[in-house]
Formats: C-alpha cells, structure tokens, sequence
C-alpha cells in the first residue's frame, strides 16, 4: 500500500485551496496544486445535477496534469456548490457561473423581500491514490444574509450564516471557525477518517 504523503489538489480557486491545505497539513499531509504557476488547471465540468458526479468527472480528466507534477503520491479534485431552497437546484452545479454574472449584489437582489432565505453548501471531494479511489461529502445548512457581510473567506462566504453558528457569516469568521462548521470542514474530516481506516 501506498504510503499518502503529497497529494496534488487540482484546484483553480486559491480560497478551496487555503480550506484543503489547513484541513490536511496537520494532519501530516502536504497539498500541493498549480495555483499562482504557469500550469493552468483546465478540468472540463461536465452538465450534471449532483457533484459527486461533477468530481467523478473531474478526477478522470485528472491523469494529464500528474505527469507535470513531482513525487505525487494521490490527486485530489472538490466539487462545491451553492443552493437557495426557494429555486430548487440553484446555482448548484452552476454556482461559479452565476456568481461571475450575478455578483453577491445580484444575488440578494434576487432574494429581495423574501422571508424564506435557507441554503445550504456541499462539497463531494474525490481522491485518487492509484488504483483506490476516495469519496468524502459534506454539508452544511443555513441561511442568506440580508447584506454582504465581512472580509475572509471567498466566493458566496459573505452572504452565508451557517445555522450553527453565532449569526456571523463564513466571511466573518477565521478559517478555524469555518472548519468546524463548513460543508467542506465535513466533507475533509470524512476524508481523513477514510485514509485512516486505510492504513
Ligand atoms: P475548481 O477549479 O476547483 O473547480 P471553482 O471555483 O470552479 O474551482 P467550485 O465549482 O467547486 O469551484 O465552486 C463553485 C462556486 O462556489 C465557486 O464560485 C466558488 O467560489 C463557490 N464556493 C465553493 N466553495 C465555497 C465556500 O466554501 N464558500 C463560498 N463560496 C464557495
């Protein structure tokens, strides 16, 4: 059996990355990827209702970018994405798109006046270690600020309040605090306990 030491996270987003890295370091993984080199990462997403799928997808065009990258012992794609009880699957798979047409300004405007503001964030992570393949998901439930709220994070985190939490949104909260609550903080313990149960 292999021994994980490195794995490749093929991401083109620095804040997934930030997660991944204080997630798994710790832990005694180190998480290199691309981002800020000259090696674009261009994973084609395929047209799928569930993210899973999406990460399946993704790893498979993964082998092309591993031969680029040195002593790797494992290739790691996320799939993550948004969703507004009121539309039923949106922006879900669609979630960068609508985020870089919207804007968070678009998107309260959106919800203007509606009492009903339930979200919820998922992350379906696939990893592969050779022959094995590795499938963590993770959810996190909660609801749509009124306003764009703090500075941290990334993507949708200012206009999110995690049901759990304190009423501040992941933008206001330090990257400890969204671990402990985030659809991604699940999704990546889910994935350190399968790596254990591996050894
Ligand atoms: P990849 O290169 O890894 O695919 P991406 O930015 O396309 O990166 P996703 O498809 O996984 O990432 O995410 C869809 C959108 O949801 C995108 O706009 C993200 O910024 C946003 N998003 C994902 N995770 C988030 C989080 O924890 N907090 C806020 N927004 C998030």
């Amino acid at each position: 059996m292999v021994d994980i030491k490195r794995i490749l996270f093929l991401t083109s987003n620095e804040g997934k990355l930030r997660e991944a890295k204080h997630a798994l370091e710790p832990r005694g993984y180190e998480i290199v990827s691309f981002v800020g080199g000259t090696n674009k990462v261009q994973l084609v997403e395929v047209q799928a209702r569930d993210l899973v799928t999406v990460a399946q997808s993704k790893i498979e065009q993964a082998e092309s970018y591993v031969g680029n990258a040195h002593q790797i012992d494992g290739v790691m794609v996320e799939d993550a994405g948004f969703f507004i009880d009121t539309y039923p699957s949106f922006p879900g798979v669609y979630s960068a798109h609508i985020l870089e047409s919207l804007g968070l300004e678009g998107i309260l405007q959106l919800m203007h006046g509606r009492k009903e503001r339930g979200a919820e964030f998922q992350s379906a992570i696939v990893l592969q270690i050779g022959s094995e393949r590795f499938v963590a998901q993770g959810r996190c439930r909660g609801r749509l600020s009124e306003d764009v709220r703090g500075n941290g994070g990334f993507g949708y985190d200012p206009l999110f309040i995690p049901e759990d939490g304190d009423g501040r949104t992941f933008a206001e909260m330090s990257l400890d605090e969204k671990k402990a609550l985030s659809h991604r903080g699940h999704a990546m313990a889910r994935l350190l306990t399968l790596l254990e149960d591996r050894r």
